[in-house]
């Protein structure tokens, strides 16, 4: 059977080369819709997990999808790559895409994935790149696998660049949902890949071409990463000025054109610290006054400020930081999450202990602690500690105690807002002093001559 008409019979079998919260999503899906699905990765325990029927991960609803296709038979894993593209007639990789220590991209994961599936790949087999990629990466894959197949791409086989836009934790909600863009290796495996998706997702589905795709991805991420660091220094220039930056971003969010992100301090996870350079790889003309470039590194400065606002705490409070105790409440990237990828908190506490502080954590969600001591409940955490520091905006820490904070913290109680979370005003009514990052103390403004 000619592959377009299996896909429409869903008879076609689907490989997933990678098997994250991308490739997981991606599997449980297809077996979801009846495909059936063969999904590989180098792990060993990972793959055990799966094949045992009783994976755990943090997204429930995905853990239950795909205990429940290995269940059905509709989907199995291992780790015999080549054995997945030799039986699948379509192939989808989501390998990790890693940037090295000096932000070049790593795509030794990408490039190996496709050598094997160019060693099992077979006339009118289709092939798709969901890993987030540098510009020009696609057309690179092709040669590869033309190279190790002997096969000709966009006339023997097809290939498209299909980025993700899952957001980890909300994954086989945000694949089937969310409108999502294909870039063909040529207008032929764009419709192919097309067809193939139009079996599973609700959204709307736009054909380009791969470099087009790959960029596109990139932007998405870079724009969100150049938009938070516009709050950042937002949220600098309101501290010297002695205004509330949470008010600023309100205010100026009200016109129906302008949309700020929020401040913080730091951004993490495994996307925004990252695609910026995939996006900016090989991009020379312009790196000496790349804004993106730019954004990041503000973005980061944020983790220092951070700290800088704890000594600032801790010095209006007559303490010194090698003998303070520091509690933390927070060590996921982001709310609602137990993903510590890239988490600001990471730099933030082992910089803390570095000082000599002693740092108590709580996350409702994480195990990490940093070589902070980990503690069970928030009051636990916060309990004889110096400074209160708040660097998640899990739901929970909005509705904290205060009174009881005040009571059951050293004196003065201090907390900094690395995240909004708790009104100043609020804080102020306690008599607990309070930092947050882009709240500033009230000055008068000169205007200086120069
Ligand atoms: N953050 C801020 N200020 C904000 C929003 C976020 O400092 O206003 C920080 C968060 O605290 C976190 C980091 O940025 O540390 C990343 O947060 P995120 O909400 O962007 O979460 P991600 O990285 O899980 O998801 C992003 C999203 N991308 C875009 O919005 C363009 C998600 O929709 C994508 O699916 C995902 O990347 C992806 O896979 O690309």
């Amino acid at each position: 059977m000619k592959l377009p008409d299996a896909i429409s019979k869903h008879t076609c079998k689907i490989g997933v080369v990678g098997l994250g919260h991308v490739g997981l999503a991606v599997a449980a899906t297809f077996a979801d819709r009846g495909f059936a699905v063969s999904g590989c990765d180098l792990i060993r325990g990972l793959v055990q997990n799966i094949s045992s029927g009783n994976l755990k991960l943090f997204e429930l609803e995905l853990a239950e999808m795909i205990n429940n296709a290995v269940k059905s038979g509709k989907f199995s894993a291992t780790t015999d790559c080549l054995n997945v593209a030799k039986t699948c007639e379509i192939t989808i990789i989501c390998v990790q895409t890693p940037i090295s220590r000096k932000k070049q991209p790593d795509l030794s994961f990408l490039r190996s994935a496709c050598e094997t599936v160019g060693n099992g790949l077979r006339y009118e087999n289709l092939v798709l790149i969901m890993s987030s990629v540098p510009p020009g990466t696609t057309t690179e894959m092709a040669r590869t696998l033309e190279k190790v197949s002997g096969l000709s791409c966009g006339k023997d086989f097809w290939l498209a660049c299909c980025p993700e836009r899952l957001a980890p934790g909300n994954s086989v909600r945000d694949f089937i949902n969310n409108d999502r863009m294909i870039g063909g290796f040529d207008a032929q495996s764009a419709k192919l890949a097309n067809r193939l998706f139009h079996e599973v997702v609700r959204g709307k589905v736009f054909l380009t071409d791969s470099l087009t795709a790959e960029i596109a991805k990139l932007a998405e991420n870079t724009f969100r990463d150049v938009n938070i660091a516009f709050a950042n220094e937002l949220a600098l220039i309101c501290e010297q000025d002695g205004v509330d930056v949470q008010e600023v971003i309100k205010l100026a969010n009200t016109h129906p054109r302008v949309n700020i992100h929020g401040p913080g301090c730091g951004v993490g996870g495994p996307c925004l610290p990252k695609k910026p350079y995939l996006l900016l790889a090989g991009a020379k003309r312009h790196t000496k006054h790349s804004m993106i470039r730019c954004s990041r590194r503000l973005n980061s400065f944020m983790e220092s400020h951070t700290i800088s606002k704890v000594l600032t705490a801790l010095g209006i409070a007559k303490k010194n930081v090698s003998r303070s105790r520091i509690s933390v409440l927070g060590v996921s990237y982001k709310k609602g999450s137990d993903d510590v990828t890239n988490a600001p908190s990471k730099f933030i506490v082992q910089k803390l202990l570095s000082l000599g502080a002693k740092v108590n954590i709580y996350d409702p969600f994480c195990v990490e602690a940093f070589g902070g001591k980990k503690c069970e409940g928030p009051y636990e955490a916060i309990a004889k500690t110096d400074c209160l520091l708040i660097l998640t905006d899990h739901k929970e820490f909005g509705s904290l105690d205060l009174k009881r904070v005040k009571e059951i913290m050293n004196k003065p109680a201090c907390i900094v807002g690395g995240r909004r979370v708790i009104s100043p005003a609020e804080a102020a009514s306690v008599g607990i002093m309070y930092f947050g990052i882009g709240l500033g103390k009230k000055v008068t403004r000169t205007r200086s001559k120069d």
